[in-house]
């Protein structure tokens, strides 16, 4: 899969894909990141991607010819499958999407700064919008970042046994159950007696019950999805 990504920011997307799994995935040929300076589509020589908004108001807009002329040009290499725009104002983004993202084989993420794109390029080219969570950044490249780890992971060969994605909170509506380690007691604190039974239908009964406890303390609202 190739994930392409659109920024005026692209050092603040090269360290987060640079080690485990991220790194994996990529050396092992399953995860192509392509970082592209929105700048190198600049509307003049200062490198001017932005302007001011129509209307007034406090903020600059990212303006459109720079990222159609980025995007159709990128685009000559084939079509996007899917063309997203990360954004505080987009659908709330979850395992699931993470799964169908996985699944898809070229992907560009525009990130979008100050007030945002102009409303033309997201009613021409995004077919998606995606927040990561009800907060704002200062940027889109935090948020891309997110998503590409969540679904970079996912992608057909990247997980090995011991990192499976099959027990990850969320894969099967349920928060992940606790985990214990060496010692046996710490600070008078015992691991469940059932993880050192080494029955492992125990085992699995034990951390079925307590995924379902932690997830209706917790997360009750995941329990009802789908
Ligand atoms: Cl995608 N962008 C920004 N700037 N802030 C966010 C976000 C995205 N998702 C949540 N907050």
């Amino acid at each position: 899969m190739t994930i392409e990504i659109l920024t005026v920011l692209p050092e603040l997307l090269t360290s987060p894909f640079e080690h485990s799994i991220m790194k994996r995935a990529q050396e092992r040929g399953h995860l192509n990141i392509k970082l592209h300076q929105l700048r190198k589509w600049a509307i003049n020589k200062h490198g001017q991607v932005d302007d001011y908004q129509y209307g007034g108001g406090a903020g600059m807009v990212i303006m459109c010819e720079p990222l159609a002329n980025a995007i159709d040009e990128l685009q000559q290499e084939g079509k996007f499958d899917e063309i997203i725009f990360v954004t505080p104002d987009g659908k709330t983004f979850d395992q699931k999407d993470a799964n169908t993202l996985s699944l898809k084989n070229r992907i560009l993420l525009i990130c979008g700064h100050y007030k945002g794109i102009d409303q033309r390029i997201r009613d021409i080219y995004v077919t998606q919008e995606i927040s990561i969570g009800d907060y704002v950044l200062s940027g889109g490249e935090l948020a891309a970042a997110v998503i590409v780890d969540a679904v970079g992971r996912l992608i057909p060969g990247v997980l090995n046994d011991e990192t499976s994605a099959l027990t990850d909170s969320f894969q099967d509506n349920l928060l992940a159950p606790p985990v214990y380690s060496r010692p046996a007691n710490f600070r008078d604190l015992e691991v469940p007696p059932v993880l050192l039974t080494g029955d492992p239908k125990k085992v699995d009964v034990w951390r079925q019950e307590q995924a379902l406890q932690r997830t209706k303390q917790r997360r009750p609202d995941i329990l009802k999805k789908d």
